[in-house]
């Protein structure tokens, strides 16, 4: 397997810009890598700024790996596809996996038992962030390493990334997920049958399991590598994704007999209190499915759900082929991606859920009266 070929296109003062043609199976898709030159932290002389994560890691000693906070599959996919790489390829470095709490059913990935929760001080050579569009959604105390550590490396797919948050910054916004992006920048014959796992993993939670819009040509690729290399592909959908708690399952089923639909409709939408919350004995890390259950009333456009979290209300936004739901994230301080974004609100829920609808109806162009109907079992 031939290595990535890097090729710089333009450099400015403050930013050198690349392309990367690691993507050798005739795709149109570009990677863009942007690195910080205003970042004074290097491991490399200057003339070595473009590297490989292959070249990062030969040159560090100790490694930490973040994500964002409440992660999801993609980000503990990615974290963890990465640790088995290190671990596979470079015992001299022990890693260390810093994420907060994450679903039980996680835990069939290799390394799951291994990660830390918050960040301990330790000095470290090299810091990814992996799955994190801004510093403010870093996880487990991360940013104070992302600030401290001698080299950063952020790994990404959210549109809304600004793309100068480390010293490398490898975002692409047309990816499906974290997972994939991050397989495309490794040694594929480097890539163990364990770390497949993690990353496949990380793919079917972000692409809903190879149904979103987001999933591409080379998602696929990454996946038919994953199944040679021995990926327990079936396993791993069935007991990560297709798979809920009876705690889960209830709380769910309340969500979607109480759900309204909105704008003629195009629009579903729900939300659940703190004290329903705490009738089904659920933690907002419990909740984070609930949308793609919601998603499939058909002949909706959005799916949206409000949850409580932290004394705030979490906005989860879906959309199928129109609505850009990363800008009405926006419009609360959040964001994501295109056809999937969130953000949180101080607004009480029937508020925040009115201007969400105002906003979803900015982009439909419908006159459609607001509220049409109430979901019911009489
Ligand atoms: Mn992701």
């Amino acid at each position: 397997m031939e290595p990535p070929v890097r090729i710089v296109l333009a450099a400015s003062e403050n930013q050198l810009f690349t392309i990367s043609s690691s993507v050798n199976f005739g795709s149109s898709h570009k990677i863009f890598i942007y690195v910080n030159r205003t970042d004074s932290r290097k491991l490399l002389s200057d003339e070595r700024i473009l590297m490989t994560i292959d070249e990062m890691l030969r040159n560090a000693k100790t490694v930490a790996v973040f994500g964002h906070v409440r992660p999801d599959g993609d980000c503990i996919g990615s974290a963890l596809g990465l640790y088995n790489y290190i671990r596979d390829n470079y015992p001299a470095i022990a890693p260390a996996v810093f994420v907060e709490h994450f679903p039980e059913s996680y835990k069939l990935l290799n390394g799951a038992d291994r990660t830390l929760p918050e960040y301990d001080n330790r000095d470290v050579d090299l810091a990814f962030l992996l799955d994190t569009p801004s510093f403010e959604r870093t996880g487990a105390k991360g940013s104070e390493c992302l600030r401290t550590a001698k080299f950063t490396c952020n790994i990404d797919h959210h549109i809304s990334n600004p793309q100068n948050l480390c010293s490398v910054n490898i975002v692409e916004p047309e990816a499906s997920s974290t997972s994939e992006v991050l397989y495309f920048q490794l040694n594929k014959d480097k890539v163990s049958k364990t770390a497949a796992n993690c990353l496949y993993f990380g793919i079917v939670h972000d692409t809903g399991a190879f149904k979103f819009s987001c999933t591409g040509k080379r998602t696929m690729t990454a996946v038919g590598d994953f199944i040679d290399k021995g990926c327990d592909f079936a396993r791993i959908v069935n007991e990560t994704y297709y798979t809920r708690t009876y705690k889960e399952t209830q709380v769910t089923g309340y969500v979607m007999e109480n759900c309204k639909l909105g704008l003629c409709g195009k629009v579903v939408y729900a939300h659940i209190t703190p004290s329903e919350m705490e009738k089904f004995g659920v933690l907002p890390v419990e909740m984070g499915t609930v949308i793609d259950t919601l998603r499939e009333v058909g002949g909706t456009e959005v799916a949206v759900f409000l949850y409580p979290i932290d004394g705030k209300y979490k906005i989860s936004l879906r959309s199928n082929y129109v609505v850009d739901v990363n800008k009405i994230a926006g419009e609360f301080g959040g964001g994501g991606h295109i056809r999937a974004a969130g953000a949180a609100t101080e607004d009480a829920p029937e508020i925040a859920i009115e201007k969400i609808l105002d906003l979803i109806q900015q982009q439909l162009k419908t006159d459609c009266v607001k509220v049409t109907s109430k979901s019911s079992f009489l």
